[in-house]
């Protein structure tokens, strides 16, 4: 442990806070430290672990490509692009797909299409067009999503951004409505907030978004990297409300636990303001992301893991809401995606994530004194049981 810890302090930026635990080894919803201790991973890497830690077709999709083509280049074309798009689009009503690697480049990717289509399709003048976020966004950590962002910190120090992005109060329509402008390209907005808290908006939230953004022809982007693929119990979180977005970003569980793939998926017309030579990336839609990519989503549905995140969500859910103690503010979430938030005055959710590592259960605390709960798809109720029980040992052994 120190020597691995020493390490990453020596050579290592400072950019991170990470629990005291040298991971080694990990299989299905358990991980395992350099001392052989097994826990219940209820992180899943921030919703990038779906599938399952190592999931054997996963496994197999990768070393079998790797075996056979590596990166080529978007210079030519590749026999593993075209069917991951295809499944992409199909599995999602989405028209056509743009592979990325990491969310924010897919971000990225969603934002420049959004500007273009402003001007090529309606006509918004030159460099103005305007793109609205909401408040307590999350979506990653370039220069221009950190300088939309809400949370000082990310901004901080990070300065000067690029101008056209402006905040809306999340969950509140009616405030979407009064912020469009004629310039408005896009609302690009999180069905349910992950890193904001796991903020779960009210009912119809998002589809009144929807409605006001078509009487305006503006474009609604929903950001479904960390909700989509059945991590809410449906395959994207804009499926509970009938939405289908102008825009759809993908990725984290897209790479199946095992290599980072993104997509912004959107209709045809604002796909096609895109050019050669608009916009690109190495290692975007390379074959190994592809084969993975592929393989990630047929597994999603034949071992029907969205199903599983329904009921396996609702059961999970139900018990942390059993969960009886005076410093629990609130329990939200869909599926298998929970939020549990104290009372900042009680305890803080950092040291309950810290306390959980010592019972078995890897998580980490998020904005809003919040410790959440997002294991794989995979997860059976033992470890669901196990995971709620022992946060029910640790508060009851800490005074409230
Ligand atoms: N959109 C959403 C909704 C996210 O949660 C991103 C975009 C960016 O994805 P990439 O792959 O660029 O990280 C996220 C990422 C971290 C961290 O360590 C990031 C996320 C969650 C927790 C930690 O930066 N979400």
């Amino acid at each position: 442990m120190t020597t691995y810890a020493a390490l990453e302090e020596k050579y290592g930026a400072r950019n991170y806070a990470p629990l005291p635990v040298v991971l080694v080894r990990a299989e299905g919803v358990h991980v395992w430290d350099a001392d052989g201790r097994r826990y219940i991973d209820m992180l899943g890497a921030y919703s990038a672990v779906s599938h399952g830690h190592r999931h054997p077709r996963l496994v197999a999709a990768l070393t079998g490509q790797a075996r056979r083509m590596d990166v080529i280049s978007r210079a030519f074309l590749s026999d593993r692009l075209g069917p991951f798009l295809e499944k992409a689009c199909l599995m999602t009503g989405m028209q056509r797909a743009l592979p990325m690697n990491t969310g924010a480049e897919a971000v990225e990717t969603a934002l420049k299409a959004a500007r273009k289509w402003a001007y090529a399709v309606k006509h918004v003048p030159a460099d103005a067009a305007e793109i609205i976020v909401c408040e307590g966004n999350f979506h990653g950590r370039t220069i221009a999503i950190s300088g939309f962002s809400s949370c000082a910190q990310y901004r901080n120090g990070f300065g000067p951004f690029p101008p056209g992005f402006r905040q809306v109060p999340f969950g509140d329509a009616h405030a979407l409505a009064a912020a469009i402008r004629p310039n408005t390209a896009a609302f690009l907005v999180e069905p349910i907030q992950g890193e904001g808290g796991v903020i779960v908006p009210p009912d119809g939230y998002l589809a009144r978004c929807a409605e006001i953004c078509r009487a305006s022809n503006v474009l609604l982007i929903c950001d479904e990297i960390q909700t989509g693929l059945g991590r809410t119990g449906r395959l994207l979180a804009a499926d509970h409300e009938g939405v289908r977005p102008d825009g759809l970003l993908l990725g984290k569980a897209l790479g199946g636990g095992l290599i980072p793939v993104s997509l912004f998926l959107s209709r045809s017309d604002v796909m096609d303001v895109f050019t050669p030579g608009d916009h690109g990336s190495t290692f975007g839609g390379y074959p190994i992301g592809a084969a993975v990519g592929y393989e990630a989503l047929v597994v999603l549905e034949e071992e029907g893991l969205v199903d599983r995140s329904a009921r396996q969500g609702a059961y999970m859910l139900d018990r942390l809401r059993a969960l009886r103690h005076p410093a629990i503010v609130d329990v939200r979430g869909k599926g298998l995606f929970a939020g549990i938030e104290f009372d900042p005055k009680a305890f803080k959710a950092a040291d309950i994530c810290y306390a959980l590592l010592k019972n078995g259960v890897l998580t980490k605390d998020t904005l809003r004194n919040t410790v959440r709960f997002a294991p794989p798809l995979t997860i059976e109720r033992p470890d669901i049981d196990r995971a709620v029980e022992a946060l029910a040992d640790v508060l009851a052994a800490v005074p409230a």
